[in-house]
C-alpha cells in the first residue's frame, strides 16, 4: 500500500504494533515488523540493560525496521533513551506524557519521534517542536487513556495538524475499523488488543484467552479519581479498585494496589493482574499468527473501501 505514512516508516502496510509494557517483546515485534507492519518494543519500565537486550534479541529476528515505545512516566526513561541512542534505534514512541524537547533531542541524532496524544491541545503543541507524524489514541484503547473516543478525536486532530499525517489508535482490530479511521483522515492505524492475541506474543495463554472470552462490556476505566485512568479486562483486582474508589480511598493506597500489577496479569494471574486490553477485545475472537492478522486486515480494509465505493456515483 502506498502513502505517507509507509513511505515515511519504510514499511509495507500502514499498520503499527502499539508499544505494550512487558507484552511487546522481541518475537511480536520482529513477527509483525517482518509481515510488512511496524513492531514497537515496549520499554515501560525495563532497566536501559534489560532493554537493551530486548533491542538485540530483535535484531537477531528481522532486518526490517522496529520502534521502541517510552512509557514517560517510567523512573527509566533517560537510561532507556541512551541505550535507544546508542543501539541506533530510529522510530520512537512516546505515550503517558509530553515528549515536549525530547522530539528535538532525538531528532538531531536522527531519530524520528511519533508521540501518542490523546487530546488536541498536546497534539498542536507537538507541532512546534517539528514532529512529522502522530498517534491521536481514543479512549477505547487498552492501558492508560485519555478521555476522547477515537470518533472525535481522529478528525479533530488531523484537522489541528493539518497538513501533517495521522495515525488513529483505539477500538481498531479489523479492516472495517481501519476503513473507519482512514474516512476520518487517519492515514495509518495502530493497534493493540489485536496483536496480544497472536501466537508469537509472549503473554501468558490466560491472559489471550480472557480477550477472546471478553464480550462489549468487558473493560472497564479504573484510577480515575487517582489521575491516572486505566481500561482493563473487569476482574477481582477492577472490583478491588472499585470499592476503594467508592469509600474515597487516599491516592497512595489505590497506587499500592495498582504497582506491578501489569506484569503479574502478563505471567497469568488474570484475577489479581491487571489484564490491560481496549474495549475491541469484544470482536478478537481467536489467536492468530501475526501473518494472518495483516493479511486478513488489508484484505477487509480493501473489501470495505470497494463497497463503500459503489455508493458515489462515477
Ligand atoms: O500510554 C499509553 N498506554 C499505557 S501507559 C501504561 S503504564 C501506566 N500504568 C498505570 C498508570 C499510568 C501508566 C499503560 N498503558 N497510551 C498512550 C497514551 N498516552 N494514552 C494517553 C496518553 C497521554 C496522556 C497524557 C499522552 C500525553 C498526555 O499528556 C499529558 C500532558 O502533559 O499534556
Amino acid at each position: 500500500m502506498r502513502g505517507r505514512v509507509t513511505e515515511i516508516l519504510g514499511i509495507k502496510y500502514p499498520i503499527l504494533q502499539g508499544g505494550m509494557a512487558w507484552v511487546s517483546t522481541a518475537p511480536l515485534v520482529a513477527a509483525v515488523s517482518e509481515a510488512g507492519g511496524l513492531g514497537i518494543i515496549g520499554a515501560g519500565g525495563m532497566r536501559g540493560e534489560d532493554l537493551q537486550e530486548e533491542i538485540r534479541k530483535t535484531k537477531s529476528l528481522t532486518n526490517q525496521p522496529f520502534g521502541v515505545n517510552l512509557m514517560l512516566l517510567s523512573a527509566y526513561v533517560e537510561e532507556q533513551i541512551q541505550v535507544i541512542k546508542e543501539e541506533k534505534i530510529l522510530i520512537v514512541t512516546t505515550g503517558a506524557g509530553n515528549p515536549g524537547r525530547l522530539v528535538e533531542d532525538l531528532a538531531r541524532e536522527g531519530i524520528l519521534t511519533i508521540p501518542v496524544v490523546s487530546s488536541v491541545a498536546l497534539a498542536r503543541r507537538l507541532v512546534r517542536y517539528g514532529i512529522k507524524l502522530i498517534i491521536a489514541e481514543g479512549m477505547e484503547a487498552g492501558g492508560h487513556i485519555g478521555e476522547i473516543t477515537t470518533m472525535c478525536l481522529v478528525p479533530q486532530i488531523v484537522d489541528a495538524v493539518s497538513p501533517l499525517p495521522v495515525i488513529a489508535a483505539g477500538g481498531i482490530a479489523d479492516g472495517r475499523g481501519m476503513a473507519a479511521c482512514f474516512a476520518l483522515g487517519a492515514e495509518g492505524v495502530q493497534m493493540g488488543t489485536r496483536f496480544v492475541c497472536t501466537e508469537e506474543c509472549e503473554v501468558h495463554p490466560l491472559y489471550k484467552e480472557a480477550i477472546v472470552k471478553a464480550q462489549d462490556r468487558s473493560t472497564v476505566v479504573t484510577g480515575t479519581t487517582t489521575g491516572h485512568p486505566v481500561r482493563c479486562l473487569r476482574n477481582r483486582l477492577t472490583r478491588k479498585f472499585e470499592e476503594l474508589e467508592t469509600r474515597r480511598a487516599p491516592v497512595g493506597e489505590m497506587e499500592a494496589l495498582g504497582s506491578g500489577r501489569l506484569r503479574e496479569a502478563v505471567c497469568g494471574n488474570v484475577e489479581e493482574g491487571s489484564v490491560m486490553s481496549g474495549q475491541i477485545a469484544g470482536l478478537v475472537k481467536d489467536i492468530k499468527p501475526v501473518q494472518q492478522v495483516i493479511e486478513d486486515i488489508i484484505e477487509e480494509f480493501e473489501e470495505t473501501i470497494r463497497k463503500l465505493s459503489h455508493l458515489v456515483e462515477d
